[in-house]
């Protein structure tokens, strides 16, 4: 995200997590662009002051736990920054009178995967995590302040959505990893996802914040597939079989067994539409590893 607004000439400051080791590194090669202030959503001081010396005219907030079987391991904690966190930044906001353009980060995980799909704005909600039910807070405060106080407030429901800069634990990462050294331990090889390109979904963000009005939208390929399937799309770019071996440790309490979105809504008022899916995803993800 910081590299797409740098990219269009904005001036970009973000919040970093004080941590005794340094935990920057995504973001080193653009460090001396940006400006960052400590902070936590957990604190709505710290996010009062670094607001007060931003003021910012669009906000994104991707801040969260956003690891879905994390959630059931941290379930207060999630909901402490996934869900009120929100809140805090939503009233911190209010407090010093801004008028920023504010984009929430939603998800696909407020669906529970009991419908099939394709599933739109209009899909019931029944989160299935820690994390989703977090996050589905998120989606309704914001929706309240937009529509209480006029605020401008977009929730984009994303889908997953990856890149080479994906966490270790996430499961396309891990079988990327798989691929190189032969083998992978994983969970449910069963469940379905809409594995979309984070750079493509980063633009979605920017045009909602764009628009003459705020509103939510679903951000996803249109597309599902299986965790065997990427596993053997990796397989087919390597040209060599993976080892998969089921570890029970990796699988959920409670599992989404299918999310499929529809992201006509998008196409139609954004004009946004993915073009990076399936084995192309994976085969970028792989190429990005190996620079
Ligand atoms: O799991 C299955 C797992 O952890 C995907 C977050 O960005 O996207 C992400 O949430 C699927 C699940 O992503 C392993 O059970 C099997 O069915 O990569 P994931 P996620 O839970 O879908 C949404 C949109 C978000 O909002 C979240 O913040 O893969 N799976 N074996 C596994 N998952 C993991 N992590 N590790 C395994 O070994």
């Amino acid at each position: 995200m910081a590299e797409l607004l740098l990219s269009k000439g904005y001036e970009v400051h973000g919040l970093v997590r004080r941590s005794s080791s340094f935990n920057t590194g995504r973001i080193d090669h653009i460090r001396d662009k940006l400006t960052l202030h400590y902070g936590d959503m957990t604190d709505p001081f710290s996010l009062m002051w670094a607001l007060k010396k931003a003021q910012p005219d669009e906000i994104y907030n991707f801040a969260a736990q956003s690891h879905v079987q994390v959630s059931w391991d941290t379930p207060y904690y999630t909901a402490q920054t996934t869900g009120i966190g929100v809140l805090n930044l939503l009233e911190s906001i209010r407090v010093l009178g801004l008028k920023s353009k504010i984009y929430q980060a939603s998800t696909s995980e407020l669906f529970s995967g009991k419908d099939q799909g394709p599933l739109d704005e209009k899909t019931p909600f029944d989160p299935a995590s820690p994390y989703g039910s977090a996050k589905l807070y998120g989606f309704n405060i914001a929706k309240n302040y937009r529509e209480a106080f006029g605020m401008f407030i977009c929730n984009g429901l994303l889908f997953n959505h990856e890149s080479v800069r994906r966490g270790d634990n996430f499961v396309t990462k891990k079988i990327i990893e798989g691929g190189k050294k032969g083998t992978v331990k994983l969970g449910n090889m069963q469940a379905c996802r809409d594995w979309g390109y984070a750079p493509e979904y980063v633009e979605a963000a920017w045009r909602m914040l764009q628009q003459p009005e705020p509103d939510d939208f679903v951000i996803a390929t249109g597309e599902t597939h299986s965790i065997w399937q990427f596993v053997r799309w990796v397989e087919e770019i390597t040209g060599k079989k993976i080892e998969v071996i089921h570890d029970p440790a990796y699988d959920r309490p409670n599992e989404v067994p299918i999310l499929w979105g529809n992201p006509a809504k998008a196409e139609q008022v954004l004009g946004w539409k993915a073009s990076t899916k399936g084995k192309d995803l994976a085969t970028k993800m792989y190429e990005a590893e190996k620079v």
